[in-house]
């Protein structure tokens, strides 16, 4: 239960306007306004929202193609992603990113990366360049549990825990690699014991409860600033909508995927505001701010300019 309503109001509102923008880009996406992959986070944003919580201004983020809920949980607008998503040259990535590669250099959020596992030495890197600077900066790193067999995933974990980097590293288990499930592709289920290999601390929770998230992540940030030592995470999450827009999600039944919306983060989190005085005017009223916002974001991104030929050499390797 919330000590403070306050504060998990705070996170509700980021979930929430984390869901309305991906159930909006889906819309565009089907309407052809967006092209490319576009890979939902829609049931898994208690673990964006709950984990940046715990961040400054000089920690890094990096993430995976699933990157729409991490980008808005550090604090990139609405409107810069959504641009992004159309290939617009306000987007984050002057619209030659897309879906897959959120970047914001001064809010320290390093991507979006397609390279499954790839991204966590990239993590690393930055969790080194802190300690190398004597900066007390942490990076957190988000990936899926398909990448945990990859070997960068054990790379970048066996020099983190050697060098004693500031390294959170996030395993959002959502239980499926695209139509796979975890069973099939590993022998140990559990993927934070992975930790115990290098002598890392861990720890494993569902995202069911934001605050929950928050704490338990909240820990490893503190020791990872306070003593630079790196921790792995197993967070137990799930998404509602297939790996892309374009899985039609056979590998599952319905009946499994309406059982798990039981424990939306979102409906957990509007379940403990009622029960600390919230009524549905307040609920209406959070509704209609960010329905105005992804309003907003979509004009922006509809009206915005096309990334222009200049941008072709300034970009492009020769
Ligand atoms: C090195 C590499 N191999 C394969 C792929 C193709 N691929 C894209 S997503 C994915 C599944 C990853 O699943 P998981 O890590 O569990 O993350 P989730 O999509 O569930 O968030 C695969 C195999 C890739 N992008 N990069």
């Amino acid at each position: 239960m919330a000590a403070n309503a306050d504060e998990l109001l705070g996170l509700h509102r980021q979930m929430l306007l984390i869901r309305r923008f991906e159930e909006a880009s889906a819309k565009a996406y089907s309407q052809g306004k967006i092209g490319g992959f576009l890979h939902l986070y829609i049931g898994q944003e208690a673990s964006a929202v709950g984990a940046i919580a715990n961040l400054g201004e000089g920690d890094s983020v990096v993430g995976t193609y699933r990157d729409h809920g991490i980008a808005l949980a550090r604090g990139m607008t609405a409107r810069a992603c959504m641009a992004e998503l159309y290939g617009k040259v306000t987007g984050c990535s002057k619209g030659l990113g897309g879906s897959m590669h959120f970047f914001d250099a001064e809010k320290r959020m390093l991507g979006g990366d397609g390279i499954v596992g790839g991204h966590v030495a990239i993590a690393a890197g930055a969790a080194f360049a802190s300690k190398y600077r004597g900066l007390k900066e942490v990076t957190v790193c988000f990936l899926g549990e398909g990448s945990v067999s990859i070997g960068g995933f054990h790379e970048a974990l066996s020099l983190a825990a050697l060098w004693s980097l500031p390294l959170v590293v996030i395993v959002e288990n959502n239980e499926y690699s695209m139509g796979t499930p975890l069973e099939r592709t590993m022998s140990v289920h559990d993927t934070s014991q992975k930790a115990h290999g290098y002598g890392m601390a861990s720890d494993r929770f569902t995202s069911g409860d934001v605050l929950e998230v928050k704490r338990r992540v909240g820990e490893a940030v503190a020791r990872a600033r306070e003593t630079s030592k790196p921790t792995l995470i197993e967070v137990r999450t799930y998404r509602y909508r297939g790996h892309s827009m374009s899985d039609p999600g056979k590998y599952r039944t319905a009946d499994e995927v309406e059982e798990r919306k039981k424990t939306d983060p979102i409906l957990r989190a509007e379940t403990d505001l009622r029960t600390l005085g919230l009524v549905d005017a307040d609920f209406a009223r959070i509704e209609a701010e960010i329905e105005f916002e992804i309003e907003d974001c979509l004009r922006f991104a509809e009206e915005s300019a096309e990334p222009g030929e200049e941008l072709i050499e300034a970009f492009t390797y020769a």
